[in-house]
């Protein structure tokens, strides 16, 4: 790969792609990024000007996404699509960017792509095939039907689609991953693991949803990000490959985690409204990436990947501290 176009390279989970680029390959790359809320601007501080560069954007409009695309080389180049609304609790509150965004900026690419002949790879989630039950051995898998059950995960399906279809019926040189939870560095500050260590650190109790018992597979960003260089290196087009670590834990047990980590008593928190449609368990079975692309995560022990990204959280109060008075109003002003 001579050079990528990363859409929402300045978000969480794209940001940590564009250092993992930048770190292992001589790739140039180009970020597309809108700038929402979500974006993570300090992310990319420091990277090297002549290998990285930020175009603030709409993946949904045409006139900013074609020229970018126009620039690279179908032979050696790449669109990795990492932006998205991502929040299932802001796509309760408003459905119609989760639409926009993830539904017609995700067509707006696929037709760049498709004119072009470029190279594409689109990022997903598990949250496409629903939710299981607590005590069902099965786990996701490439062949599970499609399932979602909220506004975000019903739009990345939408995408999903979107992208099978440009393969099938363009010939669009496509493969799809969907992944599990994420934790690490830059996660905003509403997502769980996030939201609760700022919590603790500010004193307060951590806040579980309902019960605390459903399931989370959680991955650390360093290797979805890893995951994604190998499929877009090896994989097979037209393929999906799902990304996972083996790390289903309870909402409870994480928190407890957290809890245990600041030394404060594992009971020390609250159960507030649970989220509508909550999704009970989600769990990937990753076989196909491993056995046919050799591909392993570096962060087996959960509780070693949660203790860095607690210390982080600790160091970079400066960049988390601004949204986390609104951050919290809004739940509050939802019971959570
Ligand atoms: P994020 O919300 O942290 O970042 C999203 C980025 O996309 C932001 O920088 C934002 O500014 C940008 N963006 C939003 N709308 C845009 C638009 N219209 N045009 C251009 N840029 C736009 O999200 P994340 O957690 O880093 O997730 C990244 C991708 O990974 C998403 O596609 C998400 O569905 C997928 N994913 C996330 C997880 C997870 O656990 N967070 C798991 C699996 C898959
Ligand atoms: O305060 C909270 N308390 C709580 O119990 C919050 C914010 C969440 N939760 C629960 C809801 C979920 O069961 O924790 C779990 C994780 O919640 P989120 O961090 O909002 O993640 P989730 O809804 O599982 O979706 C995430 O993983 C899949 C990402 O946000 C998606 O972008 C990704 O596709």
């Amino acid at each position: 790969m001579n050079r990528i176009l990363v859409t929402g390279g300045a978000g969480f989970i794209g940001s940590n792609f564009v250092h993992h680029v930048v770190r292992h390959t001589d790739a140039h790359v180009t970020v597309l990024d809108k700038l929402t809320y979500a974006a993570t601007r300090e992310s990319l501080a420091g990277l090297p000007e002549d290998r990285v560069e930020l175009v603030v954007g709409d993946i949904a409009d045409a006139s900013v996404v074609d020229p970018l695309v126009d620039r690279l080389d179908p032979a050696t180049d790449a669109v990795v699509h990492y932006a998205a609304e991502s929040h299932n609790d802001n796509s309760l509150s408003d459905p119609a960017p989760f639409v926009q965004t993830n539904i017609v900026g995700t067509f707006t690419l696929l037709e760049a792509a498709r004119r072009t002949g470029v190279r594409f790879h689109h990022v997903s989630t598990d949250e496409v095939y629903g939710d299981l039950d607590l005590d069902d051995p099965k786990r996701f898998t490439e062949d599970t039907a499609y399932n979602p059950s909220s506004p975000y995960s019903a739009s990345k399906a939408g995408s999903d689609h979107l992208v099978r279809a440009w393969v099938r019926s363009f010939g669009v040189r496509a493969t799809i991953s969907n992944c599990s939870n994420n934790y690490g560095p830059w996660q905003h500050i509403e997502k769980f693991i996030p939201r609760q260590i700022t919590e603790v650190i500010d004193g307060r109790r951590p806040r579980v949803y309902g019960d605390g018992l459903n399931v989370r597979d959680w991955i650390h960003t360093e290797d979805h990000s890893s995951a994604v260089w190998t499929i877009l290196e090896k994989g097979r087009i037209g393929q999906t490959y799902l990304i996972g670590a083996d790390g289903e834990r309870s909402n409870l047990d994480v928190v407890r985690a957290i809890l245990r980590h600041f030394g404060r008593s594992e009971d020390d928190l609250e159960f507030v409204t649970d989220r509508a449609g909550h999704d009970r368990r989600y769990a990937i079975e990753s076989g196909k990436l491993r056995t046919e692309l050799g591909w392993e995560p570096t962060y087996q022990d959960f509780e070693a990947g949660l203790a860095d990204t607690i210390a982080w959280y600790q160091a970079h109060e400066d960049w988390w501290r601004p949204a986390k008075a609104a951050t919290e109003a809004a739940y509050a002003a939802k019971g959570q």
